[in-house]
């Protein structure tokens, strides 16, 4: 393999893990589709200039979010109180200026954040370059635009529509393989006093956890206090806050501003020496982590065949973008697991990425459930053990492979 260099310091990538042939993370299909299907070798590098963790090889932009993306944002109650709060702390941030701001956010998909903003006919756009899921953002009130966003389309939002206060993103920036070319567009964007604030899962929680299933196509980087200060430098941008959440197993809101416009919170201190003591500066760790992963794939593949051994029925809860890392890296098929459910209609009735495994909707689950449900969705944790009460009372068990592989 030759070596790639990092896509913002330009320094050749260490490269620590390497899962192999991979399909798209959300590119779930038809039978007839299965002999055409599309895979790349997907390996990780990491950065010892900017700090970036990031896929050596992502498929193309175009390839992953186009008029049939699977993932709509709203399936989730509780990531629908998250946005309603987030936009609520926007709100109150005491960074926007003026009683009529302007919101800007990337990757708006069906408008679960903007929402909030356009029932109070507060100024807003949304970016979204994925037709059918913007198209679903306009029917609920949010302005949207489907488009990729780069420096140029900034220029053309500031002629069209202004300067903004805040500029939005959630599980977006880390998908954008052009960043610094975003970046450079946020730069022109913001308003003197504007923020940025966008949050995607850390990095931090991936090693704690060892949720490797984090790393597909669409998440070209894994992001740290330490990679995002090296990136936004470059644009003469820095972190003025960060805030950890708990949302997909553990997630990083950053907020950033034009350098000397904002007092910065001592919070970003801390969680950069916090980031020092779990050393995710180092290459070290990540080689580790490549360990761990090698490990816990070992453990999953012995207790699936183990409790098929048992004649156990397994099948999978929520056909998750992370689940086709899982199943492909582990080279989970039809044999261990019969069919995954899932809420949502665009997935249900094809087939999973790569290991071709029939997606089945909720009702299936319930009607015929296994003897052990692999949780996919475990970031959902909370929300599905409530919801599936009578599963788990009915004697039913779930497996997890976070943080360890296990029974729960
Ligand atoms: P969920 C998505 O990843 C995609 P995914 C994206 N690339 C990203 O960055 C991350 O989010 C952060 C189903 N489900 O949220 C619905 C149920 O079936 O873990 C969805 O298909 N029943 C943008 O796909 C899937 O799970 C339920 O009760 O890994 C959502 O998976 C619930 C709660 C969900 O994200």
């Amino acid at each position: 393999m030759t070596t790639k260099r990092c896509r913002i310091s330009d320094i050749p990538l260490h490269t620590f893990l390497d899962f192999g042939p991979q399909p798209l993370g959300n590119g779930f299909l038809n039978k007839k589709e299965f002999e055409n299907e599309f895979f790349y070798n997907m390996s990780v590098g990491f950065s010892e200039e900017s700090f970036m963790v990031q896929l050596n090889d992502q498929p193309k932009p175009e390839q992953m979010f186009h008029d049939q993306y699977a993932f709509f944002s709203s399936t989730s109650n509780r990531m629908k109180k998250h946005f309603e709060n987030f936009a609520l702390d926007v709100l109150n941030s005491g960074y926007l200026s003026g009683s009529t701001p302007f919101i800007v956010e990337l990757g708006c998909n069906d408008g679960i954040m903007l929402k909030n903003f356009a029932n109070k006919r507060i100024k807003h756009l949304g970016i979204e370059p994925s037709r059918n899921v913007a198209e679903e953002a306009n029917k609920n009130g949010v302005q949207t635009i489907s488009d990729f966003f780069s420096e140029s389309l900034a220029e053309l939002i500031v002629q069209r529509y202004g300067k903004a206060d805040a500029f939005l993103a959630a599980n977006v920036m880390c998908h954008i393989p052009n960043i610094l070319d975003v970046a450079k567009g946020i730069k022109k964007l913001l308003k003197p006093s504007g923020v940025l604030m966008f949050e995607e899962p850390y990095l931090g929680d991936v090693i704690y956890k060892n949720s490797y299933d984090q790393i597909y196509d669409e998440h070209v980087f894994l992001f740290s206090l330490h990679s995002i200060e090296y990136l936004f430098n470059l644009v003469d941008m820095e972190l003025i806050n960060a805030i950890p959440q708990t949302t997909h197993g553990g997630s990083m809101r950053y907020v950033l501003a034009h350098k000397g416009a904002h007092r910065v919170n001592s919070s970003v201190d801390q969680l950069m020496g916090k980031e020092k003591v779990q050393k995710l500066d180092k290459l070290s760790t990540f080689i580790d982590f490549g360990l761990k992963v090698e490990k816990s794939k070992n453990d999953l593949i012995n207790l699936l065949c183990d409790l098929k051994s048992h004649g156990k029925t397994i099948a999978g809860y929520a056909a998750t973008s992370k689940s086709t890392t899982i199943l492909n890296y582990c080279k989970v098929g039809l044999d261990l697991i019969t069919y995954i459910s899932d809420t949502t209609p665009i997935k249900q009735g094809k087939f999973s990425p790569g290991m071709h495994i029939p997606i089945v909707p909720h009702e299936s689950f319930i009607s015929n459930p296994p003897d052990y449900a692999f949780l996919f969705a475990w970031n959902h944790s909370d929300e599905i053990m409530a919801k599936e009460k009578h599963f788990s009372e009915n004697g039913g068990k779930w497996i997890t492979h976070v943080p360890k592989v296990g029974i729960l």
